[in-house]
């Protein structure tokens, strides 16, 4: 969740605070410029990456259960405005006041596309929304399985839940 502002400490400068906003610690405009998330993102492993909006509860929605469902490592960057600390952040990409809320066409978009999902990361405000990034990877659930199974055959077929609970007792 991202509202370009340290909001429950009361407006400060946010490493995505755009350049120029004014806050408690840069009272006459933030001079760094700010961190893309996206391409952290890209650059960190994670298999599944989308950007959505918190006021466009549809594609948000949607777009949790996708990340959800994805079998791996899903992060989703939402958007979602601090009207005490930061009102109209996000308004170029809200329909209602003016903006163009931009959904990748996954048609045109390959989600495969590393590079591709770089060159949407660096598009600027209000940029696109959906998913930037998808590719399927062995998991370290698809890894560690053989583990769980070995250690269910030691303990004669004892379920995932009662292995946690025993390794729990142990460490007490
Ligand atoms: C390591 C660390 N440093 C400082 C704080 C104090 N702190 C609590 S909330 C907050 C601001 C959080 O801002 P953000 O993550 O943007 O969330 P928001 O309040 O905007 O929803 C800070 C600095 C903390 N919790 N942990
Ligand atoms: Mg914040």
């Amino acid at each position: 969740m991202d509202n370009y502002v340290y909001g429950l400490t009361k407006k400060q400068t946010s490493p995505t605070s755009p350049q120029g906003f004014k806050s408690k610690t840069d009272p006459t405009g933030s001079i760094d410029r700010p961190i893309n998330p996206m391409k952290q993102l890209l650059a960190s492993g994670a298999t599944f990456i989308a950007r959505t909006h918190a006021a466009q509860v549809k594609h948000m929605v949607d777009t949790f259960e996708r990340a959800i469902l994805h079998d791996g490592f899903s992060v989703v960057e939402c958007l979602s405005e601090c009207v005490m600390f930061y009102e109209g952040s996000f308004d170029d990409s809200t329909p209602r006041k003016g903006g163009v809320y931009d959904i990748i066409d996954e048609t045109q978009h390959d989600v495969q596309d590393d590079v591709a999902a770089y060159q949407l990361a660096d598009l600027p405000s209000p940029g696109k929304f959906g998913v930037f990034y998808q590719t399927q990877r062995p998991t370290k659930n698809a890894m560690e399985q053989k583990w769980i199974d070995s250690t269910q055959a030691k303990l004669g077929g004892a379920s995932q839940k009662d292995i946690l609970r025993k390794r729990l007792e142990i460490m007490r």
